[in-house]
């Protein structure tokens, strides 16, 4: 069968949530992904940073399968014999008192939200129903109705009301900004991203994160860091809090914590915020599942074992010292860590980033814009020097198509 024929059967018999590429994937290995014609592509999307580890990494794949024969669901109205290790594993690996498992990334922040209003009621002594989560603009957090209600960004709430309340905004990457709500008692938590996804790989300013630490502290507010898509080694370090030493009061995990196999997600905490959810207050049904505790632990595993937050760091250095030096004339800035980066294009037409990111697929690398004119670039964590400079080749090709429109 071949693209168009699948393209079809979606277009027929699926919601219309998302406006891909016209691409269809049938197989996918490391870095590199085959359509259903067998053409070859560089995978620069990773499932948005949830296939760090690279496409169906076998060790993460073998775990998954021998599990599977297994056992793959108890619930947690009993115990397992999978989990216990993987919140060992997990909270000794990063630091932590305790984890609470999810599933999707917006789940954990979902939780995250919880834990906060619960610890600010029980611990803090806020008000019930005052607590306030301060967060900045141009977040990406996820698209439930609670998390679209603090988004800025009317593609993702506009016609979701009414909206959750509690939740107030600030510019990113501005610490004054900060500092004036925390002054606010009322502040249970500050919720945010170490490098904002979704806004075009938007960094803070060296230093943000080590401010924001000593702010929260200073006035008794729980600093959450959404490491959903910037954690597990994407940035060139485990966390991308690692960079400045910084760590958040509540970590949230998930994409690559299942090696982009199955969603699974979690939250990491101290005793003195995780014990204040009692038994029967919060979970899901496939929370915890023995099939993703095992995944989960294969996943990070993989990322310990092959140094890949090392080879992020080297690889997205090699990747943006040979993108600036790619003459184009349309390119405004290639920014970002480790493997977490962006070209942003300057361009009188508005389908300028898209044209390109077709002409890049033509030539065999598959990337995608965000907010119009930014096309992220974040491939597996696995990628080597040779990949990387086949895709610059890529690139370098696929830029002339920007003087044509
Ligand atoms: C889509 C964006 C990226 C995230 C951060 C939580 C979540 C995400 C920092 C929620 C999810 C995904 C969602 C997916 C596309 C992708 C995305 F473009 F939407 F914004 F990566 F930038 N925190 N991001 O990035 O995790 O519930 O999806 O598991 O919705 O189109 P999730």
């Amino acid at each position: 069968m071949q693209s168009s024929y699948f393209i079809k059967l979606e277009e027929k018999y699926g919601a219309h949530n998302y406006h891909p590429l016209p691409v269809v994937i049938a197989k996918a290995s490391g870095c590199e992904m085959w359509d259903v014609e067998g053409k070859k592509y560089y995978d620069f999307l990773s499932g948005y940073s949830a296939v760090n580890q690279g496409h169906c990494h076998p060790k993460i794949i073998d775990a998954l399968i021998e599990q599977a024969g297994e056992l793959t669901l108890t619930s947690r109205a009993f115990y397992n014999d999978k989990l216990g290790s993987f919140e060992k594993y997990i909270t000794e690996l990063l630091g932590f008192d305790k984890m609470l498992p999810m599933n999707t990334g917006a789940e954990a922040v979902e939780t995250a939200i919880k834990l906060a209003r619960r610890w600010a009621y029980v611990k803090k002594g806020i008000e019930e129903n005052k607590a306030k989560i301060i967060v900045c603009s141009e977040n990406f957090h996820g698209r439930t109705s609670t998390i679209v209600s603090f988004s800025t960004d009317p593609s993702s709430y506009n016609q979701f009301g009414p909206y959750m309340p509690g939740f107030e905004v600030i510019p990113y990457n501005d610490v004054k900004a900060l500092e004036e709500k925390l002054k606010d008692n009322n502040v249970a938590a500050f919720l945010f991203e170490p490098i904002q996804g979704e806004a075009g790989i938007i960094m803070p300013d060296q230093g943000y994160l080590t401010k924001v630490s000593s702010l929260c502290s200073s006035y008794n507010v729980l600093m959450m860091a959404d490491e959903i898509q910037t954690g597990l080694c994407r940035t060139g370090r485990m966390m991308a809090c690692d960079h400045e030493h910084v760590k958040p009061d509540l970590l949230l995990l998930g994409k690559a914590l299942s090696g982009g196999t199955m969603p699974i997600s979690a939250v990491l905490a101290n005793d003195e915020v995780m014990l204040t959810i009692k038994p029967g207050e919060h979970g899901s049904t496939f929370g915890g599942n023995p099939l993703a505790s095992v995944v989960a632990m294969a996943s990070l595993k993989v990322l310990v074992e092959e140094n890949m937050a090392d080879n992020a760091e080297k690889m997205g250095t090699l990747f943006r010292e040979k993108l600036g030096r790619l003459p184009s004339p349309f390119i405004r800035e290639i920014r970002g860590k480790g493997l977490m980066n962006a070209i942003e294009i300057n361009h009188p037409n508005p389908q300028a980033a898209w044209k390109l990111c077709e002409t890049f697929m033509q030539k065999g690398l598959l990337a995608k814009p965000t907010h119009g004119d930014k096309i992220r670039l974040t491939p597996p964590l696995v990628i080597n020097e040779a990949q990387i400079n086949e895709a610059v080749d890529i690139i370098r090709q696929s830029l002339p198509i920007l003087e044509t429109l």
